[in-house]
């Protein structure tokens, strides 16, 4: 007999035995446009078996590392400070744990609740944020707490010149004029993304990888759609560089599988979920020899 599972892709191992832990953060409690990010995490488990564990483009296969699917976290949808400190919470076991975390969401917020756990972690580290949109408001219909503030937030956790930012193209234009005094964005694409992994890799990282930064013509399953954007091939070769770095955690977030009733968009955030497990995996792999 089966067991019966419902994890991502071959993330079928222990906890205990594990390096990697995959959970998901399906809240979508403050999107402001369209909702619907809530059901990412439960789309991609189960569009994850659509696509293979081998990746030919990194040559390693999911099913020679141990990786532990929690399943998602249990969130109070109305109540977004709590969400926050669940996120949190979780993800400190995991750090005291010795666990890398891969957080699937969920709206952009969920990146607060590990980055609030992370930072005291790791005093030096640094973000690399890829986006459509800045995400730097300081507040926005009078919620300090938003998927559109949630950088500004992490700023102030880490401080000027922490947060890399790559693929914006929509924001105010106050919150360009923040980037430039206070963070390192990157407009439109992702020209400088190796130059910035050299710069970063003795450095603790964390990866927030909002999948709008695509271009809605092949990711249109997302709650805020951003005409322009990179295509699928140039994100890949970027995530192919992260094992350069010393990622000490990601997440991965904005699918709303339902706006694209064709499956592409979540066969995407599969694929490109895959590639950055394997990009963390293959890292430890080096470092236990
Ligand atoms: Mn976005």
């Amino acid at each position: 007999m089966n067991k019966n599972v419902h994890t991502f892709l071959a993330c079928d191992a222990s906890y205990e035995e594990a390096d990697i832990v995959l959970f998901g953060a399906p809240f979508d409690g403050t999107t402001s446009f369209r909702p619907g990010t809530r059901f990412g995490p439960s789309a991609i488990r189960n569009e994850s078996f659509g696509i293979e564990t081998y990746s030919p483009y990194c040559d390693k296969d999911l099913v020679d590392y141990s990786i532990y699917d929690y399943g998602d976290l249990e969130l109070p949808f109305g109540n977004t400070e709590k969400t926050l400190n669940i996120i949190q919470d979780f993800t400190e076991t995991l750090l005291t744990d010795g666990k890398i975390p891969v957080m699937l969401g969920g709206e952009h917020l969920i990146t607060l609740g590990t980055m609030r756990a992370l930072s005291v972690r790791y005093p030096d580290l640094h973000v690399i944020h890829l986006d459509a949109h800045t995400d730097l408001r300081e507040e926005y219909l009078g919620e300090s707490l938003s998927h559109s503030t949630v950088m500004r937030r992490v700023w102030e956790l880490l401080g000027d010149g922490r947060i890399h930012q790559f693929g914006i193209r929509s924001g105010e234009r106050h919150e360009f004029l923040f980037a430039q005094e206070h963070t390192d964005l990157h407009k439109f694409n992702l020209c400088g993304f190796i130059k910035v992994l050299d710069e970063l890799k003795d450095k603790p990282v964390y990866l927030s990888l909002d999948l709008d930064v695509l271009d809605p013509a092949l990711f249109c399953g997302t709650g805020t759609p951003e005409a322009g954007g990179v295509s699928f091939q140039e994100l890949l070769n970027a995530m192919l560089g992260l094992s350069k770095l010393q990622l000490i955690g990601c997440d991965i977030n904005e699918l709303s599988p339902h706006y694209d009733p064709s499956g592409a968009s979540t066969a995407v955030a599969c694929k490109i979920t895959r590639e950055i497990l394997l990009q963390i995996a293959q890292k430890g792999e080096h470092e236990h020899g």
